[in-house]
């Protein structure tokens, strides 16, 4: 049985309770792993505020914690192969998309480690005489962090490598239906060796561990990646002690296509955006918003590509999709195609699950297209989070950013057009945080990441994603101190 890592040590869950993880291509148990609840959960918070409080972690240079982080990227790549496999055990995603969200973890944490020293603070020139003032960036404390089930370590990552760039105690909580490669990278940071107490792994269901992180007034931020309304709860739990929050809360992402675009490039694409990891991806391109006049072209070169996509087994390297994460999410799925159905958007391809014989025991779901929807439909509106891809029309670059913009979420869009002088006029108007001109997907660590509206707070990556991990200090010095002779 695996176990949670609390001040430098591997412990069961205090009540022994344990909960198996599941493969969602086959169902088959790929680990018993511990189940932590709330006292585990405070354990590990004053684990990471004694060793915050009374630790040497925030004041060894920051060169040496960069150095650390930079051993964590050296043992991703050794292992990662076995990283890779474990991912796509754990969420059916295929394993070439896995052994690219090794090397992209790696990158981040190579990123953060070249960060960790080059973020000194700030003189400022001070208009009162005799004076100096200058401003200091510190950690901020002991910070919560949860992670989802689509990206596990992906997403682990990205808090991980900055917050302890910064000088912060970490206590991460992955999604309890795939910690296995938040428990494996763990190991790889023990190898490392980082002080007791520093970084702390706890497991459990987000209704008491997560919830745990977010209200605990030891806790000095929570970092949250997950859905809109988990995100509300934990916004709410946050304003306890009035932690700072940073929160990314997925998105229903426009891909605007006009019609001067790279046709094939924009068709091949558009598949890429809806399709990859089965569009359990917080920024797939959902949402197509096609230039009428091509519409119908562009709609029938999609449906011949659909047709082909491969289901399978991840480990298969012939699989082009894997499963859905479980079956509550399946389900989830399912009904919103009904929705759609019922919305009367024209269900054009899929709609259903696979029927083939083996793929029975996997979450699987056909590549569905709804044409003819209209903006204000649910199925077009909110986040379904599986491979469902509506189509919508427009006439003019008007009505185009006017749809896309037309969303509660506010994360990621596309523009398709090879006029450079139009791409960059409606990217400039689009209210979203990432927007692609001729390509759908790529993030890179060195650009910051995250939603606009209710897309979430803060950003990911990039020199953001460590300030956010900070507190800014003013320090003012008056170099002649006299009585002022006000009193
Ligand atoms: O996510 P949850 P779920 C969206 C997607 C999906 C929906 C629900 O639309 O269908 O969210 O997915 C922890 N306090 N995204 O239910 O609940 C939980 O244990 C604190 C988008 O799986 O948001 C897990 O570790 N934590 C998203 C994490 O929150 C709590 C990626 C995410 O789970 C908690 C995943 C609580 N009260 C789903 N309840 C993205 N932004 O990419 C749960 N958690």
């Amino acid at each position: 049985m695996k176990k949670m890592f609390i001040n430098g040590c591997w412990v069961e869950s205090q009540s022994g309770d344990t909960r198996k993880i599941i493969n969602p291509f086959n169902q088959e148990v790929v680990e018993i792993v511990t189940e932590g609840d709330v006292e585990d959960a405070k354990k590990a918070i004053a684990a990471a505020r004694e060793a915050f409080d009374h630790g040497q972690w925030a004041s060894i240079p920051a060169t040496e914690r960069g150095r650390l982080l930079f051993n964590v990227a050296e043992l991703i790549e050794r292992d990662k192969e076995e990283l890779a496999k474990l991912e796509t055990l754990d969420t059916g995603k295929t394993l070439t998309e896995s052994e690219a969200d090794m090397d992209d973890i790696a990158g981040v944490f190579r990123y953060y480690a070249g960060l960790a020293d080059k973020f000194g603070g700030e003189i400022i020139e001070s208009p009162i005489p005799n004076s100096t003032s200058k401003v200091v960036r510190e950690p901020v404390g002991v910070c919560g962090q949860i992670t989802p089930w689509n990206y596990p370590l992906l997403q682990a990552a990205w808090k991980l490598a900055p917050a302890l760039a910064a000088g912060n105690t970490i206590v991460i909580k992955p999604s309890e239906i795939t910690p296995l490669t938040t428990m494996k990278i763990f190991e790889l940071m023990e190898e490392v060796g980082f002080p007791n107490g520093v970084i702390n792994l706890v497991l459990g269901a987000g209704s008491t561990v997560g919830n745990e992180l977010a209200v605990n007034n030891f806790v000095d931020l929570i970092s949250f990646t997950g859905g809109l309304m988990t995100g509300r709860k934990v916004m709410q739990a946050a304003s306890n002690n009035m932690k700072k929050i940073a929160l990314e809360l997925g998105g229903k992402n426009p891909n605007l296509v006009f019609a001067d675009c790279d046709f094939e490039a924009a068709v091949d694409q558009a598949l890429n955006a809806i399709y990859f990891h089965a569009g359990q991806v917080c920024s797939a391109g959902a949402r197509l918003i096609v230039e009428d006049s091509i519409h119908d072209q562009f709609v029938d070169a999609l449906v011949q590509r659909v047709k082909k996509i491969k289901l399978g087994n991840g480990m298969n390297p012939e699989t082009q999709s894997g499963p859905l994460i479980s079956a509550e999410h399946l389900e989830k799925v399912e009904n919103y195609v009904e929705v759609g159905k019922r919305e009367e958007a024209n269900l054009l391809i899929g709609g259903n699950r696979p029927n083939d014989p083996k793929l029975r025991e996997g979450f699987f779901y056909l590549p569905t297209i709804f044409t003819e929807c209209k903006s204000e439909m649910s199925v077009v509106q909110e986040e379904v989070f599986g491979p469902v891809l509506t189509v919508e029309r427009f006439r003019g670059e008007q009505e185009a950013t006017k749809l896309a913009n037309d969303s509660i979420y506010g994360l990621a869009g596309a523009v398709w057009t090879t006029d450079v002088i139009k791409a960059d006029r409606v990217a400039s108007q689009l209210r979203m945080g990432t927007v692609w001109i001729n390509d759908f997907h790529p993030y890179i660590p060195q650009a910051p990441w995250g939603g606009y509206k209710q897309s979430g707070i803060g950003r990911e990556l990039g020199t953001t994603g460590l300030e956010e991990y900070t507190e800014q200090k003013h320090i003012y010095q008056n170099t002649d101190p006299k009585p002022l002779n006000w009193f």
